[in-house]
């Protein structure tokens, strides 16, 4: 190689390894203080702190799970005014940590190590966290290997063009139409456990079917490991914390709209979604104006005169919300809801002793407008519809450790097999009530 040639080559790299500089924001000096809010009255001031506050990050405004307060991220010339504020209120506060980057890093680190151990199309779900191209590579594979059994179908793209791929199983005795199950996860792009779960859950269908015959005899499932797609790549490859999609807003300097507020039903309330680009839960200049929210739309009304269950993986918290989420009120069916959601959290709890909160979203965790299981119940006739907030894990609640995956996602799916099994009981003793009547 000439000397020129070789300045060519180190040149290359070096302009490779600052593009990669540029792309990864490594969370250099944020910080993360744990609030302690003494009384209901610091609560509700947090909360509005939080409201007039879009670049103090929350992590989904709730007490956290280790129940000692709220935590909340800051970007270091953001520090200041946040402390200053806590101090003016009286409220007490400990600094977490005083440089998150050293967490993001390890924790890269150690995924990419998991993940070279096995080659795709084959993924290890309990020993690593995919991204959304290693995903649909691997549901890609699985018509292959399930030819009877498996089918993947694309319903659109994402903004920036990925394709948005869902996975329906069935038990290959050819019945057509069977009621269907229908999961999504991944409308949050840093929840990443909730895609984890959605992979394992796919495992167990097809790979553990002997276990799980009976899941698929009357229905057909069908799997959407990751909605927000360009935002969970997003996540994986610059900004591990981030929320909302990638479509721009009419706000240069505000990226993304909060998916789970841009559905079409009771969407654009004054409250439970913010008209702010900046906020963490913007709600998009109308309903649906967003293209990976305009998929499950699509999903949820091409099933809906079959749709027995709807379940919306998320994280965290460990809670089983059900519609609705724009009012204090309930629909028709709540306490069939309820009955199912029973199910789940008892299966959970003999299980692992794992304590799940079940109930109304509204009432147990916040209001949201324009969220999609509202809209699977409000319009598209679901008739069990379910946001599960699976187990916190890590530093920031999002964020577990790989050895905690396995424990995370074996339990919830026991939760979530409940849930199924729990669905069908209310079907039949439905179908037998229709039966009685007609004769
Ligand atoms: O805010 C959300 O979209 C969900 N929580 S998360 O922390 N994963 O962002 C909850 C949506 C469920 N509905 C209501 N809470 N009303
Ligand atoms: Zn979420």
């Amino acid at each position: 190689m000439t000397s020129y040639a070789l300045l060519g080559w180190l040149l290359l790299l070096l302009l490779l390894q600052f593009s990669c500089l540029l792309a990864w924001q490594d969370y250099k000096d944020y910080k993360v203080f744990e609030l302690q809010p003494e009384d209901d009255d610091q609560v509700q001031l947090l909360r509005q702190l939080f409201w007039q506050q879009p670049h103090w990050d929350f992590l989904g405004s709730r007490l956290s799970y280790n129940e000692s307060g709220y935590r909340v991220l800051v970007a270091p010339n953001q520090a200041e005014s946040l402390v200053k504020q806590l101090q003016t209120h009286m409220i007490e506060y400990q600094l977490l940590s005083d440089d998150l980057s050293q967490l993001v890093k390890a924790q890269r680190e150690d995924n990419q190590r998991n993940k070279a151990r096995f080659t795709l199309p084959f993924i290890d779900v309990i020993g690593a966290f995919y991204t959304h191209t290693e995903i649909n590579e691997y549901l890609d594979s699985l018509p292959q290997r399930y030819p009877q059994r498996a089918l993947v179908k694309q319903f659109g793209w994402s903004y920036e063009r990925r394709p948005l791929k869902l996975l329906t199983i069935n038990n290959g005795d050819g019945r057509a139409n069977k009621p269907v199950i229908f999961i999504d996860a991944a409308m949050h792009a840093r929840e990443w456990i909730a895609p984890s779960l959605a992979l394992y859950i796919i495992q167990q269908l097809l790979d553990n079917y002997a276990e799980n015959e009976q899941l698929l005899k009357d229905y057909d499932w069908v799997i959407m490991p990751v909605v927000n797609a360009d935002g969970y790549e997003f996540s994986h490859t610059d900004s591990r914390y981030w929320r909302k999609n990638r479509k721009p807003t009419w706000d240069p300097e505000n990226i993304g709209t909060d998916l789970n507020r841009n559905f079409g039903y009771m969407w654009g309330l004054d409250e439970g979604a913010s008209p702010d680009p900046s906020n963490e839960t913007y709600r998009g200049e109308h309903a649906f104006d967003q293209p990976e929210s305009q998929v499950v739309r699509d999903v949820l009304l091409h099933y809906s005169d079959r749709l027995s269950f709807y379940l919306s993986l998320h994280s965290y918290g460990n809670y089983l919300l059900l519609p609705w989420g724009h009012t204090s009120s309930f629909p028709s069916n709540y306490l069939d809801m309820m009955q199912v959601a029973d199910a789940g959290a008892m299966a959970i709890l003999q299980a692992t002793n794992g304590i799940y909160s079940y109930g109304s979203g509204y009432h147990l965790m916040y209001s949201t407008s324009g969220d999609s299981t509202d809209y699977a119940v409000g319009v598209a006739n679901a008739t069990v519809a379910i946001t599960m907030e699976l187990p916190a894990g890590g530093f920031l609640g999002f964020d577990p450790w790989i050895s905690h995956i396995e424990g995370i996602v074996t339990e919830s799916w026991v939760g979530v097999r409940a849930m199924a099994l729990e669905v069908e009981k209310l079907d039949q003793a439905k179908a037998k009530k229709k039966l009685i009547s007609i004769n």
